[in-house]
C-alpha cells in the first residue's frame, strides 16, 4: 500500500511515519509512504503556493500550478491510488471507510493551507474529499495522518494475531469493553469478578454485553443504523426486563 502527501510541511508527516506502527509497517515493506513538498513544484525563485483569491477577501489561496505538478509527481509514485483532498466540506472519515481504503493499493492525500485550494484542482484533479470531522484545522497534514493511521493499522500482518481480531471490535460497530490489568486493586477499585474467574466463555459474553451497554450509554448514535443478533435482542430485553422489575 502507498501514501503520497502532498504538504507545504514535510517535516510534519516524516516523524510519524518514523516511529511507531507506521515504522514497523514501513520496516515490514507492508506500506511505502512518503511526504513530497508541493513548494518543490513552484516556479520562480520565491517558489511561491499560494496568492490572493480573485474577487477579493482576507487570506491566501493555493495556486493551481504547483499543486497540479505535485499531484502529477505523486501519480507517478502512486499510479493508481486515489487523490483525496482533504477539507471539511468532504465525506466524513469512520472506520468503514478505513476499511474501504485498506482495500485500495494507495492514496495520496493533498493537504490545503490558508483559506484552501483553488476550485480547479478540487473538481479536475481529486477523486473525493473527505472530512475526519466538523471543525476547522489550519492544514490537512493532521487529517492526512490520522487517515494513514487508522488505515494502516487494519492491512494483514501490522497488529499481532492476538490484536487483529480486535479490529472489527468497533465494525461491528459497538465500543469496546472496559480493559483491566495488574494491581488487582487500585485505588481502592477492584477488577469485575469475572475477569478473574478463568471461565473464558463466561469472560466473552460479559465482554459482548457490557459493549453493547456502553454503547448504548455513551454513544445511542451508533446502534441506530445497526441491527442485533439474537443475543444482543436477549441482553437488550433481558435489561429492560430488570429496569421495569425495578419500577415496578
Ligand atoms: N476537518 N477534515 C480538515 C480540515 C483544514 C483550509 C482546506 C478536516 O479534513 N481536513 O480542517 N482541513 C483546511 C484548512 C484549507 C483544509
Amino acid at each position: 500500500m502507498k501514501f503520497v502527501v502532498l504538504t507545504i510541511f514535510p517535516e510534519m508527516i516524516n516523524p510519524f511515519l518514523e516511529n511507531g506502527m507506521l515504522r514497523l509497517a514501513v520496516e515490514r515493506g507492508l506500506i511505502d509512504a512518503r511526504a513530497l513538498n508541493i513548494r518543490d513544484y513552484a516556479d520562480g525563485k520565491h517558489k511561491e503556493t499560494d496568492d490572493k483569491p480573485y474577487g477579493g477577501g482576507c487570506g491566501m489561496v493555493m495556486k493551481p500550478e504547483p499543486l497540479s505538478r505535485a499531484i502529477g509527481a505523486a501519480s507517478e509514485i502512486a499510479p493508481t491510488a486515489k487523490r483525496i483532498l482533504l477539507t471539511p466540506q468532504g465525506r466524513p472519515f469512520d472506520q468503514a471507510m478505513a476499511h474501504e481504503f485498506s482495500a485500495t493499493d494507495g492514496l495520496i492525500f493533498i493537504c490545503g493551507r490558508y483559506e484552501g485550494v483553488d476550485e480547479r484542482i478540487c473538481q479536475g484533479m481529486v477523486d473525493e474529499e473527505v472530512s475526519i470531522g466538523d471543525y476547522v484545522m489550519t492544514g490537512g497534514e493532521l487529517a492526512a495522518m490520522v487517515i494513514i493511521d487508522a488505515v494502516t493499522r487494519l492491512l494483514p500482518g501490522v497488529l499481532g494475531g492476538d490484536e487483529s481480531a480486535e479490529k472489527d471490535s468497533f465494525s461491528g460497530g459497538l465500543l469496546e469493553h472496559a480493559h483491566y490489568t495488574r494491581p488487582s486493586i487500585f485505588g481502592g477499585e477492584s477488577v469485575p469478578d469475572v475477569l478473574m474467574s478463568g471461565n473464558h466463555a463466561k469472560i466473552e459474553r460479559w465482554r459482548r454485553e457490557t459493549s453493547l451497554i456502553r454503547t448504548f450509554l455513551k454513544r445511542p448514535d451508533l446502534l441506530e443504523q445497526r441491527s442485533f443478533s439474537r443475543e444482543e435482542k436477549h441482553v437488550l430485553t433481558e435489561w429492560c426486563r430488570r429496569i421495569e422489575e425495578l419500577v415496578g
